[in-house]
């Protein structure tokens, strides 16, 4: 399964694990690591102490590479970007932002930089300043998403840029992967389904969450704020939209949002609390580890992928 980005990334495996708010952290990015893609650590709104400390935890677990995700609303990006860098990261990916500012400071120290994009227009400009791959993620995905579809996102993305395009949003299995390739992708990557695996310490209640919903079972508030963000329906989604409609403020929608991941993921709080998941959760229904979660994706993509040709 080798593709231009596992030769860029020096991984057996062109999957990546999104880096998720609160969900990515080291046990979690090194055992996707040690089963052979790329594991990464979120760093989401943490400071840089703690992203310090998970890079030193992870290193204890693995020998293969990982890497940061970087929330570029984050108070503490700017800290976090030069953390990063000096822990001598492998890879950092970004997200809900545009990392140019911090392009010369990791290319420098070596690292291989790949933004994720909502839009041709940014993974463009991504290209242009120097990004090794860029994530096309698609309006499927849990948390905070774009406009297109991955259907529609990756062939355009993969039109514009020359660079390897990495699609994400709506993927969990191999029917999702080999199709990923079909639309002009080198690589995946995936959230939900990582989520739910043994290594991940996630609140069981979240687990649980996700392996019974159904098709149809998530939500995106905040359009009207601007911030859209995609999580499983429960009290929380249902208040807020019921505010959405009486024209509430920004600041009384924020509020009900406010922590709620941390509640969620930490205090198992799936009820009031944000359980970010993408539109794949419907899908997602056994548990296991990460390896046993990442050779089940490759021998079915494997298997699709004999019958078209090769991944090239
Ligand atoms: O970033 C994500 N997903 C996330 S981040 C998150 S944590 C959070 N916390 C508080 C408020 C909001 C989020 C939960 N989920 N995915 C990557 C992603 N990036 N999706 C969409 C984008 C994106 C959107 C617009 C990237 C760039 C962009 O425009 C930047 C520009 O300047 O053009």
């Amino acid at each position: 399964m080798q593709t231009e980005l596992t030769r860029k990334l020096g991984i057996e495996y062109p999957i990546i694990q999104g880096g998720m708010a609160w969900v990515a952290e080291y046990h979690l990015a090194a055992a996707v690591s040690q089963a052979g893609g790329l594991g990464l650590i979120g760093a989401a709104n943490a400071p840089a102490d703690w992203v310090r400390e998970q890079i030193r935890e992870a290193k204890k677990l693995t020998d293969k590479p990982f890497g940061v995700n970087i929330m570029l609303m984050s108070p503490y990006a700017d800290e976090v970007a030069k953390a990063a860098a000096e822990e001598g990261v492998k890879v950092i990916t970004t997200g809900a932002g545009n990392p140019e500012k911090y392009m010369d400071m990791w290319k420098e120290a070596d690292i291989r930089v790949i933004p994720v994009v909502a839009s041709v227009a940014l993974a463009k400009r991504m290209e242009r300043c120097g990004a090794d791959a860029v994530v096309a993620e698609g309006c499927e995905s849990g948390g905070h998403i774009g406009e297109s579809t991955t259907m529609v996102l990756v062939p355009q993305v993969a039109d514009a840029v020359q660079i390897p395009v990495i699609a994400a949003g709506g993927i969990a299995d191999g029917r999702g992967i080999a199709a990923a390739f079909m639309l002009g992708a080198k690589g995946v990557q995936m959230g939900t389904c990582f989520v739910v695996t043994d290594e991940s310490q996630v609140h069981d209640n979240y687990k649980e969450r996700i392996l019974k919903a159904k098709d149809i079972d998530t939500r995106v508030t905040g359009r009207s704020t601007g911030h859209p963000i995609r999580t499983l329906r429960n009290e929380m989604t249902k208040r807020y939209t019921e505010l959405e409609e009486q024209g509430a403020s920004f600041e009384e929608l924020e509020h009900l949002t406010l922590g709620g991941l941390r509640n969620a993921v930490v205090e198992g709080d799936v009820k009031n609390g944000s359980v970010m998941a993408g539109q794949i959760a419907g899908m997602v229904k056994e548990r296991m580890s990460c390896k046993e979660l990442i050779d089940k994706l490759v021998r079915e993509t494997d298997a699709l992928m004999k019958g078209v040709g090769l991944y090239e």
